[in-house]
C-alpha cells in the first residue's frame, strides 16, 4: 500500500450526492462533520441541504440527520439536547444546519428563543443569500443590489447584520467562516465543540446557479467575499470580539482589494450602476470603520 493511500482521509460526507456542480455545501459540511465527530445529530430544515443530505440514492452523510419543518429547527435542537442530557448523554453535539432564509426569515423566532435560553447547541447558517431551494428567490440575507427572481432590479434592503443579532442575544459564541479559509471554519468548529450554551457560525456559501457564476470559480468568489472586506472573518467568544485569518490585516483600507473585483464575476450583479457599486463599496468601509471600534474595546 503505497503512503498516499494509507493518509487518504475518509470523508465524513459522502460524494455522488444530489448537490449542483461547484456547490460548496457537500465540502463545508465534511468539515463539520469530522471535526464535530461521531456523536452528532443533524436538525436541517427545509433547503437544498434537504434534497442534498435525503437524496433517493442513499444517506450521504455519516451522522443521524433530521429532517425538521421550517421554521422549527431551534426549537427542534432544544428539544432533542435536553431529551439525551436527561438519559445521561452529556456530550453529544446538537447541530443545526439551515439555511439564510430558514434563519434570518422564517426560523427566526425559535433561533431567537433557543440563543436567549442558551440552550446547548451548536447552529449553523450556511449563507447563499437566497431561498436557493425553491428557484432564487430574495432573502432578509440578500445583499442590497442583487438580482433574484424576486428583486428583478437589485434588492433595495440591506443585508441583514445576522451575526452581530446573534451577538447580542450575550451567548458564548458567534463566528463568521468561508470555505475559502477552511482552517479557519475548522478550528472554530472545533472551539464551537468545546462550549456549552448556545454557539452561532455564520458561513458565507457561494451559489453558482443562485449568484450566476462559473461553477469553478466558487472558491475565488468565497476569498475575495474576504479580501474585498465584504465577508469579514471574526469570532465574539463571551463578549470579546476578534478578527481572524486574512481578515486580521484588513482594518486599514489599502490592504482591502475594492469590491467591484468581487462583484464583477457574479452575474446577480451585473446591472449595478457606478453610482451603486460606490454606495457599495462605502456601506463596506463604514463598516470597518464599525469593526475598528469592536476591535480597540
Ligand atoms: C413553511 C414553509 N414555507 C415554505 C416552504 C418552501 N421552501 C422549502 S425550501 C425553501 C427555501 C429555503 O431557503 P434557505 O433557508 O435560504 O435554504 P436554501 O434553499 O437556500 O439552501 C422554501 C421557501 C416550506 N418548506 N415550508
Ligand atoms: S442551488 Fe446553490 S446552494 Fe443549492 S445545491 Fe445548487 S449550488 Fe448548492
Amino acid at each position: 500500500m503505497s503512503l498516499i493511500t494509507q493518509v487518504k482521509r475518509i470523508p465524513k460526507f459522502y460524494r455522488g450526492n444530489a448537490a449542483c456542480p461547484g456547490c460548496p455545501i457537500p465540502r463545508e459540511l465534511d468539515i463539520l462533520i469530522e471535526e464535530l465527530g461521531e456523536k452528532t445529530v443533524l436538525v436541517v430544515p427545509a433547503s437544498c441541504s434537504t434534497v442534498i443530505l435525503g437524496d433517493t440514492s442513499g444517506m450521504p452523510s455519516t451522522v443521524p440527520v433530521v429532517h425538521s419543518a421550517f421554521a422549527a429547527s431551534a426549537a427542534i435542537a432544544s428539544g432533542i439536547v435536553r431529551a439525551l442530557r436527561m438519559r445521561g448523554d452529556k456530550d453529544a453535539i446538537v447541530t443545526v444546519w439551515a439555511g439564510d432564509g430558514a434563519t434570518g426569515d422564517i426560523g427566526f423566532a425559535t433561533l431567537s428563543g433557543a440563543a436567549e435560553r442558551n440552550e446547548d447547541i451548536l447552529y449553523v447558517c450556511y449563507d447563499n443569500e437566497a431561498y436557493m431551494n425553491t428557484g432564487i428567490q430574495r432573502s432578509s440575507l440578500t445583499p442590497k443590489g442583487a438580482w433574484t427572481t424576486t428583486t428583478p432590479e437589485g434588492k433595495r434592503e440591506f443585508k441583514k447584520p445576522l451575526p452581530f443579532i446573534m451577538a447580542e442575544h450575550k451567548i458564548p459564541y458567534v463566528a463568521t467562516a468561508s470555505i475559502a479559509y477552511p482552517f479557519d471554519y475548522q478550528a472554530k468548529v472545533r472551539k464551537a465543540k468545546q462550549i456549552h450554551g448556545f454557539r452561532y457560525i455564520h458561513l458565507l456559501s457561494p451559489c453558482p446557479p443562485g449568484w450566476r457564476f462559473d461553477s469553478s470559480l466558487t472558491i475565488e468568489i468565497a476569498k475575495l467575499a474576504v479580501e474585498t472586506g465584504v465577508w469579514p472573518l471574526f469570532e465574539i467568544e463571551n463578549g470579546e470580539f476578534r478578527l481572524t485569518s486574512v481578515s486580521k490585516t484588513l482594518l486599514d483600507k489599502k490592504n482591502r482589494k475594492p469590491v467591484i473585483e468581487y462583484l464583477k464575476l457574479q452575474g446577480r450583479f451585473s446591472k449595478l450602476t457606478e453610482e451603486q457599486t460606490k454606495e457599495i463599496q462605502e456601506s463596506i468601509d463604514e463598516m470597518w470603520e464599525q469593526i475598528k471600534e469592536m476591535v480597540k474595546k
